[in-house]
């Protein structure tokens, strides 16, 4: 037997062995400008993704959301390949100006129907929503008024939450506000590498941060007008942050990035406050913050979604001035997108969060490995045996931090099916489908089925019930 043949089945003996506490949900995650593709249909105005992926030279391959998985007309098909994958739950995100095409006011009924459609055909295949209102795509309308930039768009989030929530209220559970603040926020706007692209360094950062915060503190409010018992939640990019040695110089460093990705926004939602250290450092940078904002973000929430792809080791160094780190990268196993590969870190994670935070629940919301683009073997399918592997081997240590008391409900493996993975275009594909963009081809990868075949083994009468 080969290598692979080999590791292919160590690993679905252990995907097989695999226990995790119940009650439990496992599904998979999506998001709109990263599948849907169909950016005029019915009435879908502009967002700032389709604005930037076109401009020259910001996608490594060139590639745009136009197409990306043609979701849009393609998705009685993949909720298919949810059932096949047996998924109890589905985590996708709506499309603000499909919804809104100017960012406000009345709603594009086309728009929402293609959700309704979506949302019924889960309910029918027994996979439970959970929607998130923005993964990044801000309609291009409120961008030329300023943005994130502005205080206007928070509102106008808060007007669209209200709105879809009301809308969907009977056929929507799990709500999420915000994906990722810290990454839209500081990749958008300080180094300029994601949509809208500007590159105002911390100032823009911080601005950013403190207007999507405000946005999700007003939209919680406004979902519990509408939603009935519906559970609410953000979605953080968090890391574990380790400094490089024990130098002062790299320990300050490592404490200012913890400050800034983690702290910034679990203080802020959790503890109502910024951290002291962050407004400090900050002073002349920061927006204008008034009195009562740090209450409105610190809404009560009934779950936290930790999104973890990997730890990071800090050293001194130049990146974002006046964070001024840099990332050290041991020698180790790395994903396409350079991400080392570090189970453990999930582990700490949710410990780290449980033990300063107590959230009342947590769904791991992503987690997940990039390779470079696959090709399909001559059995006709796609060995992709580190990503089944990093599965496996982070679900374990998901698995310990619950023993510990971690109380987490969920994970959702990012992603369902390879998409057009922001400023890497296609090239770095996550999914546990494989996608032929030429054909629109879809094919269970080796990962897929160890994953299903975890799913199935943990999944109870509880969740397909409550599904
Ligand atoms: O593809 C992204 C997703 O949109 C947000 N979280 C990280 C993923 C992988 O980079």
């Amino acid at each position: 037997m080969s290598s692979t043949a080999d590791d292919m089945e160590r690993l679905m003996a252990r995907a097989q062995e695999l226990r995790v506490p119940r009650p439990f949900l496992f599904g998979a995650a999506t998001a709109a400008y990263q599948i849907e593709g169909a950016p005029e249909a019915d009435g879908k105005g502009e967002s700032i993704w389709d604005r930037f992926s076109h401009m020259p030279g910001v996608i490594s391959d060139a590639g745009t959301g136009d197409i990306a998985c043609d979701h849009y007309h393609r998705w009685p098909e993949d909720i298919r390949l949810m059932r096949e994958l047996g998924l109890g739950a589905y985590r996708f995100s709506l499309s603000w100006s499909r919804i809104q095409p100017y960012g406000a006011g009345k709603a594009n009924e086309a728009g929402l129907d293609f959700y309704k459609r979506l949302i019924d055909g889960l309910a029918e295949a027994g996979i439970l929503p959970f929607v998130t209102l923005y993964h990044w795509d801000l309609p291009q309308a409120l961008q030329d008024k300023g943005g994130w930039y502005s205080r206007e768009t928070s509102h106008r989030f808060a007007d669209y939450a209200g709105l879809v929530s009301h809308a969907l209220a009977d056929r929507v559970a799990h709500w999420t506000t915000l994906n990722e603040p810290w990454t839209f926020c500081w990749s958008g706007h300080a180094t300029g590498e994601d949509a809208p692209g500007l590159k105002d360094g911390a100032c823009g950062g911080l601005a950013a941060s403190h207007h999507a915060l405000l946005a999700h503190g007003l939209a919680v409010p406004a979902i519990r007008a509408h939603g009935g018992s519906a559970e609410i939640g953000i979605v953080l990019d968090l890391n574990t942050v380790t400094p490089a040695s024990d130098k002062a110089d790299d320990m300050a460093a490592a404490k200012r990035f913890e400050d800034a990705q983690n702290r910034w926004f679990l203080d802020a939602v959790f503890k109502g406050r910024y951290p002291k250290a962050m407004l400090e450092l900050c002073r002349d940078l920061l927006p204008e913050i008034r009195p009562g904002d740090n209450e409105i973000i610190a809404a009560p929430l009934d779950y936290l979604g930790v999104n973890i792809y990997r730890r990071s080791i800090m050293a001194h160094g130049r990146e974002m001035p006046p964070l001024n780190f840099e990332r050290v990268n041991p020698p180790g196993r790395y994903s396409a997108v350079n991400y080392e590969v570090w189970p453990q870190s999930i582990e700490d994670v949710l410990l780290y969060v449980h033990e300063q935070y107590a959230p009342e629940a947590i769904y791991i919301s992503e987690n997940g490995f990039a390779t470079p683009a696959e090709t399909v073997t001559s059995d006709g399918t796609i060995h992709d045996v580190r990503r089944a592997e990093y599965h496996v081997d982070h679900l374990d240590h998901m698995a310990r931090a619950m023993r510990r008391g971690a109380p987490v409900k969920g994970y959702f493996a990012w992603t369902l099916m390879d998409n057009f993975e922001w400023a890497y275009g296609y090239s770095t594909p996550f999914g546990l489908v494989h996608v032929d963009f030429v054909t629109q081809e879809r094919r269970i990868k080796f990962s897929g089925h160890v994953y299903a075949a975890i799913a199935r083994n943990n999944s109870d009468d509880r969740v397909r019930k409550y599904a």
